[in-house]
Formats: C-alpha cells, sequence, structure tokens
C-alpha cells in the first residue's frame, strides 16, 4: 500500500465556504498535506483529468462543474492513503455517506460533491503528476 494520495475539495465547497474547514478535517485525520494548490482549471484541463469517464452520461455535466470556478488540488500523504482518504470522504452520494465523513457534512449533490479522492495508488501517482512537478511536493522523512 502507498502512503500518497491526490485528494481535491471542488468548486462547490470553496463557493460555500467550508475550505478552510474541510483542511482543517484532512489534517485532524492525520494527512500530511505535501502539494497544494489553489486552482481554476479550464474545461479542457478538467476533460483530461476526467478522461477516465469521457463515456458517462454526467462527463460534460462534471467537467462543466470543475471548471465553473476554484479548485483547491492536493497532495497528501498517510500510511495506507487512498484508502484512508475514500474512508474519510465517505461515499460517492453524499446521501449514502457515513455520518461525520466530509461529503456527508459539506456536499450538496451526487455532482456537486465536494471533494475528490484518487482510486488507486496507481491512479494517487498519475493524478498529482497532472497538476504537481515533482519539485513541488514537500518529502517528510
Ligand atoms: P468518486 O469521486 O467517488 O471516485 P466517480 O464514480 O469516480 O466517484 O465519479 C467522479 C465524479 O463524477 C463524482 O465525484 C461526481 O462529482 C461525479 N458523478 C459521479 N456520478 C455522477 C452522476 O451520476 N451524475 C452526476 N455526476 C456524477
Ligand atoms: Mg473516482
Amino acid at each position: 500500500m502507498g502512503n500518497k494520495t491526490y485528494a481535491m475539495i471542488k468548486p462547490d465547497a470553496i463557493r460555500n465556504g467550508h475550505l478552510g474547514k474541510i483542511l482543517d478535517c484532512t489534517i485532524s485525520a492525520g494527512f500530511k498535506i505535501l502539494g497544494a494548490k489553489l486552482i481554476r482549471m479550464t474545461k479542457a484541463q478538467a476533460e483530461g483529468f476526467y478522461a477516465i469517464h469521457k463515456e458517462r452520461p454526467f462527463f460534460n455535466e462534471l467537467t462543466t462543474f470543475m471548471s465553473s470556478g476554484q479548485t483547491m488540488v492536493l497532495a497528501l500523504q498517510k500510511e495506507n492513503a487512498v484508502s484512508a482518504w475514500r474512508t474519510t470522504i465517505g461515499a460517492t452520494n453524499p446521501a449514502e455517506a457515513e455520518e461525520g465523513t466530509i461529503r456527508k457534512e459539506f456536499a450538496t449533490s451526487l455532482s456537486e460533491n465536494a471533494v475528490h479522492g484518487a482510486d488507486s495508488d496507481e491512479n494517487a501517482k498519475i493524478e498529482i503528476g497532472f497538476f504537481f512537478t515533482e519539485s513541488e511536493l514537500i518529502s517528510y522523512q
């Protein structure tokens, strides 16, 4: 199991004023921040990032939403980071997310669900590489 994952705080959460609270939850859950940037994704960047979903019916809705405002992109470190972060954020649909998860607390709908989490070590590496160069990541010993 790897110790890094890729996360995003999505435009709905930032628009709704939850950026600081979600960062607080992230740190409280034991994640170290290796890299963080506040960006505004272009539609083309969102389409590239979510290329794996390009055949899905919600692809246009998703990439329009992800380019609709600010996103914080994050590289995070913790033991078993990928699964630990997915547990911390909860189910994709906030209506199904467990109490105490970030999506339960801060997401508004299935599409505007506050945060992203990579789904495998392999994808975490690819997704971190999409927004960060190696030299931008802090290394903790
Ligand atoms: P995940 O973010 O929990 O890994 P995925 O199935 O990978 O969920 O979907 C990526 C993102 O696409 C979701 O986080 C959500 O923003 C959006 N999404 C997923 N399913 C739907 C849907 O049925 N309608 C609209 N948006 C969706
Ligand atoms: Mg996913």
